[in-house]
């Protein structure tokens, strides 16, 4: 009895430990399971990379610039709902500037002072805030030439353009009949045009209407920016009302294509509600062809439609160092149906979102966000098609041809969500896939998947240098991604989001590093430094500033008051201000500074603010002239002091402003280096 009994206690333990291990090994699948799904959905850990934290030796060295030495590439990598674009060197991933566009900057005072308040006048008012998508840089040729860069603000629709002689933004156009500025702001190969794309389909001219009514009333407007080849002038030179879809991503035809724009669209059902649902219901969408050069030649022979209208125009002026708006009241518009011949709908699958054309300009690649392929359209079918009139219909006039007539290829399965492709210079092509969360590198002509590499995580655009040019410089790609979970030490729930460098050169892609961004990096441009460093500005010419209110030696500084408003013609260098002492100045003022830089030095600005100021500080180039409001609220004697440690007696740079009551009748005095009797 007693064997039989341990004998069953023996079975008994046997099973129990049975199950353990079952349980065990149901347990490990299920971690296993977990972890693949964690992996393929890219948003775990990033642990699970820990052979890339061990990157070898020479990879380190990849991305090493010793101190002192010059970075290969810059890139204008943008700020999304920062509204700005930020300059970092390649391929070191360092930083250099963040250059305020759309958004108030009071670190550089870009919104807050006189000079710059009027770049961010719109039709809707002072809109201190955007969300800055994708710079493009200026191209003569097909090829970056390093003028300007452009970038567009989505929200209230508005193209940028920043001088790269000194990364400065010297003008804003805002764009009308637009909703969504996002197929922006990229250029054509003189830099004939910067190109803008709505968005969002709305009523144009705008008007009170049932949101309802939306399908075949609401329209969609692309809108040709000229560009002054001398200066950068912009103009809106037309528009073209195009049907209710969304127009997500563009880019400029190029070499064979020069001459042609490509639009992607979604929803061309044309819904206005749970677009997640309604706007996938087609199983294809389009890319817009428009040969702009058509509608160029239609429009300068008087064609088009006068539209009455309102946009604010700013405009930086570097001599007066002021910038000022103009309302335009007028834009022209043009009915495709109006030039026919100008435009037609390729079928693409599925909400497209990139779309983008090969350095050869041969083909156009639409990244069907919910599509298993990756479509690839050729020009040359393209036009083929369009010679022998094999149509498949037309949307509001305008042709759709046949899918398979403008078929060039199909890069079949390659991940899932694809977004966007660049391309090198070697007949690559690669492609961001945002769920599985990858860059992709496949061959233009054969579509075949060469190499993959993983992005930590979830990627949106990619860069290589030169990559929207005839002439992509192959060295890196940039992958810009949209989560970062644990990649860098945490920064409670709000962490960065993040660049990561990749070594295109071999076969394989090869990563190299991972950089932080400001705010959502979306696209970004890059090209050699050595086609802009050579032309950076170091200061500005005192003798050609042009401003209102500048002084150019400290004699002439002075203080003139107009009823309750002040001027202070104020100058700065190393270490003073002059005036330094001031008084007479009472509550209920309006104080202007008005300071000018007499350094004529390389980097040394001086910077300003006073106790009480609700604008920013100044920071004033070497020649350069700016101004600050302040309104003293309170009596007493209130200092002012220099912001920018600018020589070993930086501390020294400082002043008084003695402010009395309303109602008092202390003179108006001002001095320097003597005190006040
Ligand atoms: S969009 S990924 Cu403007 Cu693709 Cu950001
Ligand atoms: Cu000037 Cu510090």
């Amino acid at each position: 009895m007693l064997w039989i009994k341990y004998y069953y206690h023996q079975r008994i333990n046997q099973t129990l430990k049975t199950i353990k291990t079952m349980k065990n090994i149901f347990k490990l699948t299920l971690v296993l399971l977990s972890a693949l799904v964690a992996f393929t959905s890219c948003n775990n850990s990033g642990q699970t990379d820990k052979k890339s934290g061990a990157l070898a030796g020479n990879v380190a060295e990849k991305v090493y610039v010793a101190p002192g030495e010059h970075d290969e590439f810059y890139a204008f990598i943008s700020g999304g709902f920062s509204g700005q674009l930020s300059v970092y060197g390649l391929p070191s991933g360092r930083l250099f500037k963040v250059i305020p566009v759309f958004s108030q900057d009071a670190e550089k005072a870009y919104g807050y002072n006189e000079e710059t308040k009027p770049m961010l006048n719109t039709s809707h008012g002072f809109v201190p805030w955007d969300d800055a998508h994708h710079p493009d840089i200026s191209q003569t040729n097909g090829v970056i030439d390093g003028r300007w860069v452009f970038i567009n603000g989505n929200n209230t629709p508005r193209i940028a353009k920043i001088d790269l002689t000194t990364f400065e933004t010297t003008e804003i156009i805002e764009v009308p009949n637009s909703a969504g500025n996002h197929s922006s702001s990229f250029v054509t190969e003189n830099t004939e045009y910067v190109v803008a794309g709505t968005r969002f389909s709305v009523p144009i001219p705008q008007k009170d209407m049932p949101i309802k009514d939306y399908k075949g009333n609401f329209k969609g407007s692309l809108s040709f920016i000229s560009v002054d080849p001398e200066h950068g002038h912009m103009d809106l030179k037309f528009q073209l009302i195009m049907p209710g879809f969304d127009y997500d991503l563009a880019h400029p035809g190029r070499g064979k294509s020069h001459g042609w724009f490509f639009f992607s669209t979604y929803n061309s059902e044309e819904a206005s509600t749970l677009l997640e649902v309604n706007a996938s219901q087609n199983d294809k969408d389009f890319i817009a062809a428009v040969n702009w050069k058509k509608i160029e030649e239609y429009v300068n022979n008087g064609g088009g439609t006068k539209m009455p209208t309102n946009y604010a125009h700013n405009v930086y002026d570097e001599s007066t160092h002021m910038a000022t708006t103009t309302m335009k009241k007028e834009v022209l518009v043009v009915d495709p149906s109006e030039v026919p011949g100008a435009v037609y709908l390729l079928p693409t699958p599925k909400s497209p979102h990139g779309c983008d054309v090969d350095p050869t300009g041969e083909y156009i690649v639409g990244n069907g966000k919910l599509s298993a392929n990756l479509t690839v359209h050729s020009f040359t079918k393209m036009l083929d098609a369009i010679e022998n009139k094999k149509f498949a219909g037309d949307a509001y006039g305008i042709p759709i041809l046949n899918f398979e007539d403008v078929l060039a290829g199909v890069v079949e399965q390659p991940g899932l969500g694809p977004l966007h492709t660049e391309f090198d210079d070697k007949g690559n092509a690669y492609t961001t896939f945002f769920i599985s969360s990858e860059v992709v590198k496949w061959k233009v002509g054969t579509w075949e998947v060469v190499d993959r590499q993983p992005c930590y995580y979830s990627v949106g655009h990619l860069m290589i240098p030169g990559g929207n040019s005839q002439k992509p410089w192959g060295k890196y790609v940039v992958a810009m991604n949209k989560i970062t979970k644990d990649r860098y030490l945490p920064t409670g729930p709000e962490v960065t989001q993040s660049a990561q460098l990749y070594d295109i050169s071999g076969d394989k892609m090869e990563l190299l590093l991972d950089f932080p961004t400001i705010g959502e990096p979306h696209y970004a441009a890059g090209c050699p430094a050595d086609l802009i460093k050579p032309r950076s500005k170091k200061i500005f010419n005192l003798e050609d500033n042009k401003h209102p209110y500048a002084v150019k030696n400290e004699a002439d500084t002075k203080v003139v008051r107009e009823g309750n408003v002040v001027h202070i013609y104020m100058t700065t260098i190393r270490s003073h201000f002059a005036p330094d002492n001031i008084e007479g100045i009472k509550v209920g003022d309006k104080v202007y500074f008005h300071v000018t830089n007499l350094e004529q030095d390389y980097d040394v600005p001086h910077g300003i603010s006073i106790i009480g100021a609700n604008t920013s500080e100044l920071l004033i180039m070497p020649g350069q002239t700016e101004t600050f409001l302040w309104e003293p609220k309170q009596v007493g004697v209130w200092p002012f002091y220099c912001t920018d440690f600018c020589s070993a007696l930086h501390q020294e740079m400082q002043g008084y402003v003695r402010v009395s009551p309303a109602s008092s009748n202390v003179e108006l005095k001002w001095s320097l280096g003597e005190d006040i009797e």
